[in-house]
Formats: C-alpha cells, structure tokens, sequence
C-alpha cells in the first residue's frame, strides 16, 4: 500500500520529506514514478493531468493540496465513487485573513497614492474615510470567507457577507442566494471573493456584477481566476466602474508576460500567496486521512462532488 504525491507545477519534495518523517514506515511514490499502479490506496494531488486518477483500481482517496478542488473536480475522467478531500487549517484561515485585511488597509488608506506621491516627491495628506462607512463584500462565509469577515469586523468597517445558504456571523449583514446578489453588491465598496470554483460561480466577477456595486469599488479577488471575466475588469477600470483591483489569481498562472494587467496602473498582482499550503502544517491532516482510509473510515475534509465544493 503506497501514497502517492502527484503535483503538478508544485515541488513534491518538502511533502515527502516532512510524510516520511512524521511515519517513517510510509510507502511513498512520486508522480510519474510511481511504479506498480496497484499499491496506490491514496493520493495528494494538484493539477493532476485529466484521466491519470483512473489508472490506479486501489484508490481511497484523492486528496487536494489544498483549499480548492475546482482542479479536481474538473477532470471528466475521475474514478467515481472516490472520495475527494481538502485542506482546512488554522495556518491556512490565517494568512487569508491577513492578505484580505492588508488589501482592505492599503486601499482604504490611500496607500497606492503615496506611493505615487512619494515617486513625485509630493506631500498630499488625505483623511481616510471613516471606516464605519465603508462597506465591505465578501463573497463566499465558509472557512476562509467568515475568518476574513471577523477580521474585518473587528477593524471596525461595515462587513457584508453572501453565500448560497444562509449563514448568521456576529456583527456581518449576511445575504444568500441569487435573489439577494444584487442587494448585497449595491452596499458594496470593496468586494472580496472568496467562493469556490463551480459551474455556478465561474464568471461572477464581470461588468454586470461591477456595476452594481457602489461608484468606484474596488476588487480583491483571493479565490481563483476563474471567477473573474478578465476583459470586463479592464473595462470597468478604464470606465471608472471600479477604481482598482488587487488580484492573487488569474486564468493563467503563472500570468503571461503579455498580460495587460502587468503595466495596468489600477491593478495590483501577487503571484497566488494569500494563503500557501505549508507541508510543515497540514501533512499531518494527510497522513490522519491516509490512516484513516486504511482502517476503512471515512476520511475527514471530504467535498461534496454535487456540490463541487
Ligand atoms: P468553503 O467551501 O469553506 O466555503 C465556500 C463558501 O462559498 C461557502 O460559504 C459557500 O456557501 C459559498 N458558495 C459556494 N457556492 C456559492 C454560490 N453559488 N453562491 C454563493 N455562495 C456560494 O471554502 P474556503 O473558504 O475554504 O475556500 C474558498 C476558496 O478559496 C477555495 O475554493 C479556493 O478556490 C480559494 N483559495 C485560494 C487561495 C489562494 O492562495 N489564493 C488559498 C486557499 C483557497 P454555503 O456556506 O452556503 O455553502
Ligand atoms: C488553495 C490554493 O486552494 O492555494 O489552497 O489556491
């Protein structure tokens, strides 16, 4: 029986090691040495190539690297009856948080300005608006969506929150559904998305949605570059819909150097780090569900595949 590492674009070697510290005893293979496709009862995948899933007739359980698992369930091919499983640590809720809240302060104070004002050398003070009345959308209250609201909260700004069902959190003016989209986006300042990627919410983040949102919104979009009709962002800075964007995810990772929103001045871009899987702290939530697979229990994290998250 053997546990099989299979990343795509991602650096398998930090996850054997800290595997094969934590249980010495591990059979680990990695992606494509796999060797004979029957030992193979587990794997911990990103970005798998379509159909590669089938080849292993053993397999309990296909674990994502991470949060996501838009990039699993894509595959048509996948062995059905699989279990399929996610991420979810404090670590990971953590730096999250910390990305949303940083993206909320440097817009809310101007940051983007001084920087600008310092390259010209001038000294333009300016008050912040008070943070009670900016409101703040996040899309999308699971694990990292709520933490990302609390934060907010907490700093004082006026928190909105949307997602499919409804969901009550202290001191967030929750919303859900489709019927109460536009609702929820016409109190909106700043919007963060933090939804999954589904059939359902693959797009959302386009001209229609922006303009519905308050006069020159800003977006910060932390969940998958998917979500975002990329064209329509461009057009709703060029026109004034929205006055900036601070994007951590893109269609195409790593984004193409010919990418319009390298040189875009209302465009911020960070190379998908608002929240990295680290070995160190989640392999032990791998290995848990590798045992557990083994001694026939269901394992824990897992995603409804109806659902798609
Ligand atoms: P969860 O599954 O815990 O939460 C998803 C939330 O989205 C839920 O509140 C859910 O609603 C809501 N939702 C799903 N579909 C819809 C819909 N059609 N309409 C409205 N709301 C919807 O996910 P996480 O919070 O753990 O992660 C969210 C995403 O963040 C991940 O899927 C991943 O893509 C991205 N991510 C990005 C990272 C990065 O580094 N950039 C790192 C980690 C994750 P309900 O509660 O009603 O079910
Ligand atoms: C994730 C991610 O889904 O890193 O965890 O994007």
């Amino acid at each position: 029986m053997a546990l099989l590492i299979m990343l795509v674009g991602e650096d398998p070697e930090p996850w054997k090691s800290v595997l094969s510290r934590l249980d010495p005893s591990l059979d680990i293979r990695v992606w494509p040495q796999v060797g004979d496709v029957e030992d193979i009862v587990f794997a911990l995948v990103w970005n798998h190539p379509r159909g590669e899933l089938r080849k292993y007739p053993n397999l309990k359980c296909i674990a994502s690297m991470g949060a996501g698992v838009d990039h699993i369930i894509r595959d048509p091919e996948l062995p059905a009856g699989v279990p399929v499983t996610r991420i979810v640590h404090e670590s990971l809720t953590r730096s999250m948080t910390e990305y949303v809240i940083h993206a909320v302060l440097d817009h809310c104070r101007d940051m983007e300005k001084y920087r600008r004002d310092q390259a010209g050398k001038i000294w333009d003070p300016k008050f912040p608006r008070p943070r009670k009345e900016v409101g703040v959308g996040v899309m999308g209250l699971g694990e990292l969506g709520a933490a990302a609201a609390i934060g907010l909260v907490e700093l004082g700004y006026r928190v909105l929150g949307w997602s499919r069902t409804p969901k009550a959190i202290s001191g967030v003016q929750t919303f859900w559904g489709m019927e109460q989209f536009s609702h929820f986006l016409s109190q909106t300042d700043i919007l963060v998305c933090l939804l999954p990627l589904t059939p359902q919410t693959e797009g959302i983040l386009n001209l229609e949605t922006f303009r519905k949102l308050r006069p020159g919104a800003f977006l910060i979009n932390v969940a998958r570059g998917r979500h975002l009709i990329e064209e329509d962002l461009i057009v709703a800075l060029d026109q004034g819909i929205l006055s900036g964007a601070r994007l951590d995810v893109f269609e195409v990772e790593p984004l193409p150097p010919e990418h319009p929103f390298w040189d875009h001045p209302k465009v911020q871009i960070t190379p998908h780090v608002s929240s990295l899987t680290e070995p160190e702290a989640v392999a032990p939530q791998i290995l848990e569900n590798y045992e557990r697979v083994l001694r026939g229990l269901e394992p824990v994290n897992q995603v409804d595949l109806q659902r798609g998250y």
